[in-house]
C-alpha cells in the first residue's frame, strides 16, 4: 500500500490478471443490461466524452437537470444491475469501512476520451471513503487539494489498481489528464473502465 496523501491510499495490482478479466467478463454481461450511455452537463447539456453506467441499488447520472442519484437506468428505465460480488470483496478489503457500498458508476474511457477536476459531493456523508478500480488502459490520474486552485499532482494508475479516498481526501479535486492508449491489451474494444464503488445515501 502507498499513502499518497492523508486519506489516500493506492494498492497497486490489486487484481491479478486473472481476477482482471473475471471482472470484464462479468462487466461486459452487466453492460447488456445496462448500457453505457452519454451523460450531459447540467444547464449546457454538453456531453461528456466518458460514457457511463452503473450497478448496486443506486446509480449515479447527470443530464440537463443536473447531478443526482437515483435508482434506475436513465434510458432503458430498468433499476441498476446488482454489483458484482467480487466488487463488494474489495471494499470489505481495502475501504476500511463497516458499511457496505450502495452505488457503482461505471466510466468508459475511450483514447480521447479525459475528466475535468471536479469534487465529488452528490452523497449524503463524506465521512464514507470511495473505493475506485481500473481496469484497461493506463492513465494519468491528477488529484489536488479541497479547493481547485490548490497545487496538485499527477500518478499514473493501471489495470488492477485500487484507489482508496477517504477522510481529508475525500473532498479533494481530482480527473483524468488523458487515457495512455495501447498500455493494456484487457479490453476489447480498447480503452480504460474506472468503477467508483460509494455510499450514496
Ligand atoms: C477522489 N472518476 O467517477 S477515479 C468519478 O478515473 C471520477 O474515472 C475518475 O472521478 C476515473 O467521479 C477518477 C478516482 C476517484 C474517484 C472518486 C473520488 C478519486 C476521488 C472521490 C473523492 C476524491
Ligand atoms: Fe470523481
Amino acid at each position: 500500500m502507498l499513502l499518497l496523501k492523508p486519506g489516500l491510499r493506492l494498492y497497486k495490482a490489486a487484481l491479478d490478471r486473472a481476477a482482471q478479466e473475471a471482472l470484464r467478463d462479468e462487466l461486459r454481461d452487466l453492460l447488456r443490461e445496462a448500457p453505457l450511455f452519454h451523460p450531459t452537463m447540467p444547464r449546457s447539456g454538453k456531453p461528456f466524452s466518458v460514457r457511463m453506467s452503473n450497478c448496486g441499488p443506486l446509480g449515479w447520472i447527470s443530464d440537463i437537470s443536473g447531478y443526482r442519484y437515483q435508482a434506475h437506468h436513465p434510458e432503458t428505465g430498468r433499476p441498476w444491475p446488482p454489483m458484482p460480488e467480487c466488487l463488494r470483496g474489495l471494499w470489505r478489503a481495502y475501504a476500511g469501512c463497516d458499511l457496505a457500498p450502495d452505488a457503482c458508476l461505471i466510466n468508459f474511457y475511450d483514447e480521447q476520451a479525459r475528466m475535468g477536476a471536479h469534487q465529488d459531493r452528490d452523497e449524503a456523508d463524506f465521512s464514507a471513503p470511495i473505493l475506485s478500480v481500473s481496469l484497461g488502459d493506463s492513465c494519468r490520474f491528477r488529484y489536488g487539494g479541497e479547493n481547485r486552485r490548490d497545487p496538485s499532482d499527477s500518478l499514473r494508475l493501471d489495470s488492477g489498481d485500487v484507489l482508496v479516498f477517504g477522510g481529508p481526501a475525500r473532498l479533494m479535486f481530482h480527473g483524468v489528464d488523458r487515457i495512455l492508449p495501447k498500455t493494456s491489451t484487457l479490453l476489447d474494444p480498447p480503452g480504460r473502465i474506472n468503477l467508483t464503488l460509494r455510499r450514496a445515501k
